[in-house]
């Protein structure tokens, strides 16, 4: 920026009723994404990486990551001891516990909405085949007497994971991604992720690629790797499905695969730029209500950064503002914390109530609630990737090691989509089976449904075996 860096870094305030009806959707809006211009720049990548294959990775890697590979794709393992000599030891301690965290907390999901082990299911001695096994659960209805319904889980048996590259080496998405794909006992991890121009990985992303299981290494970034993975090159497996938050390339990347027929592939979710919502009142700490905002701010400047204050007093708001600019002022990334500050919003609303609606209207990414009461408050809260609840819970903790996932939804996509958990890893196969007393009972049912639809082959299949049942009595 040409600006002054000694000028004000300031969010745009208003006050709830003095704001028209438009005022206020437009201020909950997002900012327009044009995704056409990308797309049109991502289309020829994916069409060389599908023709080409490795050879069109090593190029599009050398062009846009000036590192000439010989080859696309490392296995395990990745962190020789010449690797692990580069991490410092407080960074492998912070991981080791961020890792047992996230373990915790997924592995905990693994087990919900079953009411029998898997074991107890099915004595026909074949292995569930659901990867760990052990603890997978079963859910088990009888609907009716004789018909029983069944739903189990599989791991998906091929998976990407996108951990960027860029201005931050992220390891935490490496955790986020790969502990669930762990836990559900995804067969094939492949990890993709830039190199450097020296063609190094960063060495805390290898130590989580082996703490993880990946089976394999993409060494590349951008479309070209979201293509390899969705494609397949000769030395990049396949994968069912593709995970991980990534620049505007690796986004339009993700949906133009997803729509195209020869890749067969899912993702985890629309991705937009990062975002929080903080609720504070009078009674929040301003400096910490500051660091929570700069702390999303400084992931890019197109970082959305709200803040709703209960009934907050002018003297308050401005203890905020001045925390704010004199923290955003020491930080290395102040630039990129500047231009995200001046496009965010505080909005100050007569009450608890008025701050849920305001929040649950915008659907943020990250909801924090810095104000009395959080706990209550939380039960209100309706549309939300991740809740920080009080002052000693600051989004950071969530972003690395707490246990719960920090891929989560964005650009307004929390009221209809949950952020990465164990399930985003499996899929869920419902089965159902039936004594003669259970087609007896139903049968008769069926075949009154089929009749009406006009599907007189639905019919017969259950009537030539009620016929049966009747002639064998
Ligand atoms: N806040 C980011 C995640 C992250 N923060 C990674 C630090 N490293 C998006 O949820
Ligand atoms: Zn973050």
């Amino acid at each position: 920026a040409s600006s002054d860096p000694n000028a004000p870094i300031l969010m745009q305030s208003y006050i709830y009723e003095d704001l028209s009806t438009e005022q206020r959707a437009a201020l909950l809006k997002r900012p327009a994404i044009k995704t056409e211009a990308t797309m049109e720049l991502v289309r020829p990548i994916l069409k060389s990486v599908k023709e080409r294959g490795d050879a069109a990775v090593l190029e599009l890697t050398a062009k846009f990551d000036r590192a000439q590979l010989t080859s696309t794709v490392r296995r395990a393992p990745y962190a020789t001891p010449d690797v692990m000599a580069k991490i410092k030891p407080e960074v492998k301690t912070a991981i080791d516990r961020a890792y047992a965290n996230i373990y915790k907390f997924h592995h905990a999901q693994k087990v919900t909405g079953g009411n029998k082990p898997a074991s107890a299911v099915g004595a026909s001695g074949v292995a569930p085949g659901t990867g760990e096994g052990e603890d997978d659960a079963v859910l088990e209805v009888e609907t009716m007497p004789g018909v029983v319904c069944r739903r189990f889980a599989r791991p998906i048996q091929r998976v990407g994971l996108y951990v960027p590259g860029g201005t931050a080496v992220l390891p935490s998405t490496a955790l986020m991604l790969g502990i669930p794909a762990q836990i559900a006992g995804c067969p094939t991890i492949v990890l993709a992720t830039p190199p450097r121009p020296d063609g190094s990985i960063a060495p805390e992303v290898l130590y989580v690629a082996d703490k993880v299981g990946a089976t394999a290494l993409l060494c590349a970034g951008g479309a070209q790797a979201v293509g390899a993975m969705a494609y397949g090159t000769e030395s990049c497996p396949k994968v069912d499905k593709i995970f991980g938050p990534g620049n505007q390339f690796v986004t339009a990347a993700k949906m133009l695969v997803q729509n195209d027929v020869d890749a067969l592939v899912s993702i985890d979710m629309p991705a937009g730029p990062s975002e929080v919502l903080v609720i504070a009142d009078e009674q929040s700490n301003p400096d910490f209500v500051a660091s929570d905002l700069l702390s999303q701010a400084e992931h890019g400047p197109d970082s959305q950064v709200v803040l709703v204050g209960i009934a907050l007093t002018k003297a308050k708001l401005q203890a905020i503002e001045a925390s704010l600019d004199k923290q955003a002022k020491a930080l290395p990334r102040c630039e990129i914390v500047r231009r995200a500050i001046e496009k965010s919003v505080t909005v100050v609303v007569p009450d608890a109530a008025k701050a849920l609606e305001w929040s649950n209207a915008y659907a943020p990414e990250h909801l924090i609630l810095q104000c009395s009461n959080p706990e209550v408050i939380a039960k209100g809260v309706l549309n939300a990737g991740s809740v920080f609840i009080g002052p000693w819970t600051p989004e950071s903790v969530g972003d690395y090691a707490s246990g719960s996932n920090h891929s989560l939804p964005t650009f307004g996509y929390a009221r209809q989509f949950s952020g990465v958990s164990t399930g985003s890893f499996q899929k869920h196969i419902t089965a159902q089976s039936l004594t003669e007393e259970g087609l007896k009972g139903l049968g008769p049912h069926v075949v009154a449904l089929a009749e009406c639809e006009g599907l007189e082959a639905h019919a017969e299949a259950v009537r030539i075996r009620l016929a049966q049942l009747k002639g064998g009595k």
